[in-house]
């Protein structure tokens, strides 16, 4: 089994519905299984500011299931819950990234593994961190990661993967 991390998110409708409904999804999938959960946070727009704020969360999930078949599941999920993605780093429903695939270093069209935005990104780090502060991403960890971004306007909403 491999582990696997990952980031959702979304800031269209019921998201926190949206978030669990996706992650039963996942976890009801015969080759996943869903091992941890973030707390739950909202997080300001990142890229584009001219949106609504998002809720986040990360999710560590074992399985079998290699990346981009992975990646096709989970794009899937995403059109399931009525995805309307309107523009680059725009509105949508549901988000889930690919964040860190075992020890997987990968750069197709589709996927580049690790996520190559999850140093940057306080949206990603502070569920991450949650889960796997000791996680190594690009050489770091992912609290060290932390330290580095602006975490101040994220805000906990749910706990302990109480969603
Ligand atoms: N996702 C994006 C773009 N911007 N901002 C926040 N706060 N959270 C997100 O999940 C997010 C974003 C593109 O996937
Ligand atoms: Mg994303
Ligand atoms: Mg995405």
């Amino acid at each position: 089994m491999k582990k696997v991390y990952l980031g959702l998110g979304g800031n269209v409708g019921d998201v926190k519905a949206v978030l669990k409904a996706a992650l039963d999804a996942l976890n009801a999938h015969p080759q996943i299984s869903v091992k941890k959960l973030s707390n739950l946070y909202k997080t300001p727009p990142w890229g584009d500011k001219n949106q609504d704020w998002f809720l986040n969360a990360c999710a560590l999930i074992e399985t079998s299931i290699e990346p981009l078949a992975l990646l096709k599941i989970v794009k899937s999920l995403e059109v399931d819950f009525k995805r309307k993605k309107t523009r680059k780093w725009g509105p949508r429903t549901l988000d889930i990234d690919l964040l860190v695939y075992e020890d997987v270093a990968l750069k197709t069209k589709t996927l580049t593994l690790p996520h190559p935005r999850i140093s940057e990104r306080a949206f990603v780090l502070v569920p991450l961190n949650d889960i796997a502060p000791n996680l190594l991403v690009n050489g770091e960890t992912v609290s060290k990661h932390l330290e580095t971004v602006d975490s101040d306007e994220i805000k906990l909403i749910g706990e302990g993967g109480n969603f």
